[in-house]
């Protein structure tokens, strides 16, 4: 039997998200979680008791497993690959720990311009990412075609304050500061980033990623001014190189996401540097999305994570007010920020069925009328 390569993935069977995010019409809305693999189920917490975080990252087969647990319990329309944002920082030299019980932390964050000599600036994304490339390459094996494979990225904004504040904060005050104090070394810092995220999303394009999403979770962080300066030039610059890219080594790009936590601010903006799709968190009115977006791109999202602890019906009705006020056509369904710990996966289940049968209801009943 031939190898399991990047070459002979099995056929695609459920191509809505695709469908979606390129605007084409779909029969249903396609739903997927983020941070659907994770640990609200007990399989993961499981898998993580024995190994250490960034060795599930590491192991191309324990990250496949994982990517697969939400997979075979939910008709979700997607997987994503499992692995964290901050595998990038390690690429570029850096230590990161997941510290149980309070998340990632840097021992030595960056503190002064000085201090980008120490990252690695030509980094091979084979040599340091590779795994993450393996690990994708075997889970398209391994779902068998059932639901397309999304790869992701930080941006690098969110990931600037990761390297420089060394954790999770409320105010991301540190990385704030090199934007004002420090204008020429944060552009620097944001060139040496955005250079390893195109490299590495046209890695897993390769590898056989079907979508990518690009997380900017810390744009709440910044205002308008910052937000223009800092972030949207890279966004646009990573839209554009990965397309192109991806068109140079001879394969066909992929729709691309941008989830811009925070950013209500910037979502005209966001419709027109380069993704097909825009991620709204849960503090968007889809309505007000919609009119500012105009139909230029596909919208995602955005339920409150916290619904997901209302009783089944409720999360229904909250369920068919989101796709009422969306509409079913260029939607992707999700919730509007990662998934809880606490949350009962009896709970997701309830709102991946909501997504189908009432999209699918409201579908039909439209073609009725039409
Ligand atoms: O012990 C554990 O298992 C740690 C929990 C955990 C998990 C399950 C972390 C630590 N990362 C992940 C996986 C992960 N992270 C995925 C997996 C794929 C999926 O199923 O969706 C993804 C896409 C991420 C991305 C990620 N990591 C983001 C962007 C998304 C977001 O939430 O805005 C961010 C900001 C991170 C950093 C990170 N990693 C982990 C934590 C707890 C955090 C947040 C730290 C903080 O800011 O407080």
């Amino acid at each position: 039997m031939a190898a399991n390569t990047a070459e002979n993935f099995p056929d695609l069977k459920n191509d809505l998200i695709l469908r979606a995010a390129r605007g084409e019409k779909t029969e249903l809305v396609p739903v997927w979680v983020m941070r659907q693999a994770g640990r609200y189920l007990p399989e993961f917490r499981e898998m993580r008791a024995e190994n250490e975080f960034f060795k599930v990252c590491q192991t191309p087969e324990l990250a496949c497993e994982v990517t697969l647990q939400p997979i075979r319990r939910f008709q979700l329309d997607a997987a994503i690959i499992f692995s964290d944002i901050l595998v990038v920082p390690q690429a570029l030299g850096m230590t990161v720990e997941m510290i149980p019980g309070k998340g990632p932390s840097f021992p030595e964050p960056l503190k002064l311009p000085e201090d980008l000599s120490k990252l690695d600036k030509d980094v091979d994304v084979n040599k340091t990412l590779g795994y993450v490339f393996d690990a994708i390459t075997l889970t398209r094996h391994k779902l068998e075609g059932k639901v397309p494979l999304i790869g992701f990225s930080g941006a690098p904004w969110t990931l600037m304050c990761y390297m420089i504040e060394g954790g999770g904060s409320e105010s991301m005050s540190k990385p704030k500061q090199w934007l004002y104090k420090y204008e020429e070394a944060s552009h620097q810092l944001m060139n040496i980033l955005t250079k390893v995220i195109i490299d590495y999303l046209v890695g897993q394009v390769m590898a056989g990623a079907q979508l990518l999403q690009v997380f900017e979770s810390h744009a709440g962080h910044l205002c308008p001014r910052t937000f223009n300066t800092f972030a949207l030039p890279y966004l646009s610059i990573i839209a554009k190189q990965v397309e192109e890219k991806v068109r140079a080594q001879g394969k066909e790009p992929v729709p691309m996401i941008i989830f811009a936590k925070g950013a209500h601010y910037a979502i005209e903006d966001l419709a027109q540097c380069g993704y097909e799709v825009v991620g709204l968190d849960w503090t968007i009115n889809p309505k007000t999305a919609r009119h500012q977006t105009q139909g230029k791109v596909t919208l995602q999202g955005n339920m409150d994570p916290g619904a997901l602890y209302a009783p089944k019906e409720e999360i229904r009705t909250i369920v068919r007010e989101m796709l009422e006020q969306f509409g079913t056509q260029q939607h992707i369904a999700n919730l509007g920020h990662g998934i809880w710990p606490t949350i009962d996966p009896d709970h997701v289940e309830a709102f991946v069925d909501a997504v189908h049968s009432i999209s699918e209801e409201i579908n039909l009943d439209s073609k009725k009328k039409n």
